[in-house]
């Protein structure tokens, strides 16, 4: 199961267990703890204080009373001081021992603040890496769904290197207003090889939906179809399927859907993080994506930051999530 990025108030959310970033006294305080108290009522405090605390980095459960949850996770995060003193290690821990405590609870889906991201003084940039790298190892060998919460995107920082390079990317590249009808990759050879479904949808972000007709005419040669050509792809680099849509932050029902039905019509953002999974460069990657109708445009800001990846070789699906978040574009993969 994928992780999903997003912006929200972490009491608002539903789902099997909601964490919190409490105190060793697990005591109510303020930042996500207090708003976690506040929403589920007196009682969890009352049951959180026969607990006896909690360590840095251990977690311990308890009911989610009003919340829209099952269980409350609290964990301890590191103090921040200075990067010196095993704060990442502890950090990591505590996104482990909550999700290992999840899935001892039977949860199937787990949502996570920042943890130290706040009070605790964790620089939010790292804080967000190893939120998703811990949560993406757990779920190599695990099925669950982990909503990662970044109440504050303006919180994140984005002064690091990657990010003067997409910006200066971006600049160079991005096209405000489109000024042409034809997106970038468009060429006349490749679309005579490999004519596009409905170009004429290319430039809108579908949904995933069953394609209306799965049967082909007898009398048509019919060209290799999307899911065919991912099947192929993946054999071609000698992945097992279920190593490509986790690299691809796929849900493996839609990926199970894909696989089963040739006419499968996939929306734009699932086509690219299959490519990002397969690392294909720029060429392979415009024609995976016009089996499925569509192109990559420079008038599309998501579009043009999943380039600058691509061409840097960089095929983090999480990195890549992190920008498109950043930059308030719809994400890859199995999204919310
Ligand atoms: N929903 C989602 N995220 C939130 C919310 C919310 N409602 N409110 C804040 N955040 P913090 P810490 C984000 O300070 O650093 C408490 O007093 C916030 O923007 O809540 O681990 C405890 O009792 C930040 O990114 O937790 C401890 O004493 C992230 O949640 C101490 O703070 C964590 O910020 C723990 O500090």
């Amino acid at each position: 199961m994928p992780i999903q990025i997003i912006r929200q108030d972490i009491t608002k959310i539903k789902c099997d267990a909601i964490v919190n970033a409490a105190n060793k006294y697990l005591i109510a305080g303020g930042g996500v703890d207090g708003a976690i108290h506040r929403a589920a009522g007196p009682r969890l405090q009352a049951e959180c204080l026969k607990l006896g605390g909690c360590n840095v980095g251990e977690a311990k459960a308890t009911g989610g009373y009003k919340l829209n949850c099952k269980y409350v996770i609290h964990t301890v995060g590191p103090k921040w001081k200075g990067g010196n003193n095993n704060e990442a290690e502890k950090l990591e821990s505590c996104y482990k021992s909550s999700l290992e405590l999840a899935k001892e609870k039977g949860c199937e889906s787990i949502a996570f603040p920042l943890i130290s991201a706040g009070v605790y003084g964790y620089p939010v940039g790292e804080a967000f890496e190893i939120a998703q790298r811990t949560c993406a190892d757990f779920l190599k060998e695990n099925d669950m769904t982990v909503y990662i919460v970044v109440f504050n995107r303006s919180a994140l920082e984005f002064s690091s290197k990657l990010y003067s390079d997409i910006r200066e990317y971006i600049d160079d590249n991005y096209v405000e207003e489109q000024l042409e009808l034809y997106p970038r990759s468009l060429n006349i050879e490749r679309s005579i090889s490999a004519p596009a479904k409905g170009f004429a949808g290319s430039m809108a972000v579908m949904d995933e939906m069953p394609c209306e007709s799965a049967s082909v005419p007898e009398f048509k040669i019919r060209d290799e179809s999307f899911s065919e050509m991912l099947l192929r792809k993946i054999d071609e680099k000698g992945m097992k399927d279920s190593e490509c849509y986790k690299r691809a932050n796929i849900d493996r029902k839609l990926f199970s859907k894909i696989r089963s039905n040739p006419e499968y019509k996939p929306s734009k953002q699932t086509v690219l993080a299959f490519c990002i999974a397969l690392e294909l460069d720029l060429d392979e990657t415009d024609e995976m994506l016009l089996k499925a109708g569509f192109a990559l445009s420079n008038s599309i800001l998501g579009d043009v930051i999943v380039e600058y990846f691509i061409k840097s070789k960089n095929y983090d699906i999480f990195k890549i999530n992190e920008a498109l978040f950043a930059y308030d574009q719809k994400l890859l993969g199995s999204v919310a």
